[in-house]
């Protein structure tokens, strides 16, 4: 199982990236690097860590309700030159982090050992249960967004779990000289927080000696807790396709029963015409920490509240303490074991799961448009559970905002997009068992199942905004097979699938039509929009 493998280290670029061309482009950036942290530190770097971004080539907004999703790493990436320090005391863990890029300012920090009952960190998280009696604290501020808060989250969870004095570790934590460089666009969907929190997480991984043994699948459950630690509720699909992609492939990510990942190639190599995957921003960064309550967390909460309605419109068992997502929900409903269920048979559930959705339909009447969805006094009648209670289990780790809650519009997205997510795999894994070319069929399939998610993103889970619907139209008629938005959205990026033969003349006609990018130099029309090839997850390459 891919998510069992060890997180690789190379000796060699080449070993890295088999692509000749390519580890000739990365060989320069990567040697510039290692001079650069030579000059700030006047020593040799042992490591390079590396993590890339991902494009969520479909299933938006159900990884935090435990539904299957499909990214694939893109080339762009954050890599880190990394060494021992040889000028703070050892053992202290202190941390000397720099950037190429001039606007991020170094960084020191050492971490501190904080006795007598949780961190305000820790108090704030509610998924974390672990009342440690002496916890590292690093001081994160996440009222506000640094560039060093993303180094630290990485380290927490190296600190936590190998240098933890409440897990009778005796051990100190060497310090570390880091230098940084990055070419995932931030804010644009692409998940740069990912690759910085498992690329800064792998460093201090393998610079305390700490790699072997560690699986690709704990390394991700490891960054999607230090993500907790910047202020975000998410899902685990950015660190999964971060750390476990492999070239060539997307993978088919699972949340439940437990997180699992299976590489599926994309069936463009051997079609013909060959495709691509185009990724355009649209330029409109949405800050997902000062909008998580009326965007990102509010979906959270609306699918959890609507797990339990639905379950209590189903007669399904319920206690008055638990959160079950819909996955767990489906699993309840369907009464069988999860270790007896296929692919085949998650997707066969949903399909019947489908009419019951219904049963969430808000009535309309005496209701004026814009006014579908439940009030936070109904949704809590609807719950079953009295306000104290309904607050303690949905909204005392959380704040959301809302006049109406979409309780329907949000799971009928989820479970059709549940949907589209198998049968996307399903249209690849039947590519790649047919023989010889494939039909250009494959490719309008995989554009429709694209085409209607974006639908859903935009209209049922609300998720989309102008700007991205207008590149989907321009990307649609500029003849790409299908687009959608991709990542958690309100701005960011489109994803499109593109004839390779055709990706220069489609961009040219999306720059045309594309009023933001009329004005764009080459250089940052380049960052803008690109075509990409799933690239390989996170490594380590010892220097
Ligand atoms: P991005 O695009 O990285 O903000 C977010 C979540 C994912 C997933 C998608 C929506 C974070 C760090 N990531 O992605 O887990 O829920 O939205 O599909 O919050």
């Amino acid at each position: 199982m891919a998510a069992q493998l060890p997180i690789p280290v190379y000796t060699s670029l080449d070993q890295a990236m088999p692509d000749l061309q390519t580890a000739a482009v990365q060989a320069v950036r990567y040697n510039n690097l290692v001079e650069e942290f030579e000059k700030r530190f006047e020593h040799k770097p042992s490591y390079i860590a590396r993590a890339p971004g991902r494009v969520n080539l479909i299933g938006e907004h159900i990884d935090y309700v435990l539904f299957g999703c499909f990214p694939a790493a893109i080339e762009r990436d954050i890599i880190i030159a990394c060494g021992p320090s040889t000028s703070a005391p050892a053992g202290s863990g202190g941390v000397q982090a720099a950037n190429l890029d001039p606007k991020y300012k170094p960084q020191t920090f050492v971490p501190m050992l904080k006795t007598g009952g949780p961190t305000a960190t820790e108090e704030a998280d509610a998924a974390n249960t672990v009342h440690a009696e002496a916890s590292w604290e690093l001081d994160i501020d996440t009222r506000e967004l640094r560039w060093e808060s993303y180094v630290k989250a990485g380290y927490y969870g190296v600190l936590n779990r190998f240098f933890s004095p409440a897990s009778g570790s005796q051990e100190h934590p060497v310090p570390v000289d880091l230098l940084f460089t990055g070419s995932v666009p931030s804010g644009s969907g692409l998940s740069s927080s990912a690759a910085m929190g498992v690329a800064s997480a792998l460093a201090f991984l393998v610079l305390n000696d700490k790699l072997e043994g560690l699986s690709k699948g704990q390394l991700v459950e490891m960054a999607m807790q230090n993500e907790k630690h910047v202020g975000v509720n998410s899902g685990g699909l950015d660190q999964a396709a971060s750390v476990i992609c492999t070239p060539h492939s997307a993978i088919f990510v699972n949340f439940y029963p437990k997180l699992t990942a299976e590489p599926i190639p994309l069936p463009t190599p051997r079609t013909v015409p060959r495709a691509v995957f185009v990724c355009a921003n649209s330029l409109v960064v949405s800050d997902k920490a000062v909008t998580a309550k009326f965007h990102y967390n509010l979906r959270v909460v609306e699918t959890l509240v609507a797990a339990r309605v639905l379950g209590r419109l189903l007669n399904l068992p319920l206690t008055a303490t638990e959160r079950p997502t819909l996955r767990v929900i489906l699993s309840r409903w369907l009464g069988t074991p999860e270790a007896d269920l296929e692919k085949e048979d998650v997707k066969s559930a949903i399909e019947r799961f489908l009419p019951e959705i219904e049963k969430l339909r808000p009535s309309r009447e005496g209701r004026a448009a814009g006014e579908e969805g439940v009030t936070m006094k109904e949704m809590i009648e609807l719950s079953g559970l009295s306000e104290e209670q309904f607050n303690e289990v949905y909204l005392s780790w959380v704040e959301v905002e809302a006049e109406y809650f979409q309780l329907y519009k949000r799971t009928r997205h989820v479970f059709t997009e549940a949907l589209r997510v198998l049968e996307f795999r399903e249209v690849c894994v039947r590519a790649q068992a047919t023989e010889g070319d494939l039909p250009e069929e494959t490719l309008k399939q995989l554009g429709a199942l694209l085409d209607a998610s974006h639908e859903s993103c935009s209209t049922l889970c609300e998720s989309s905004c102008p700007e991205v619907d207008e590149l989907t139209r321009l990307a649609k008629a500029a003849g790409a097979y299908g687009s959608r938005i991709t990542g958690a959205g309100w701005g960011g990026c489109t994803v499109s699938l593109v004839a390779e033969d055709r990706v220069e003349e489609f961009i040219a006609k999306i720059k045309e039509g594309y009023a933001p990018y009329r004005e764009l130099s080459e250089e940052k029309l380049h960052d803008a929009i690109f075509a990409t090839k799933p690239s390989s997850g996170a490594f380590g390459v010892l220097c």
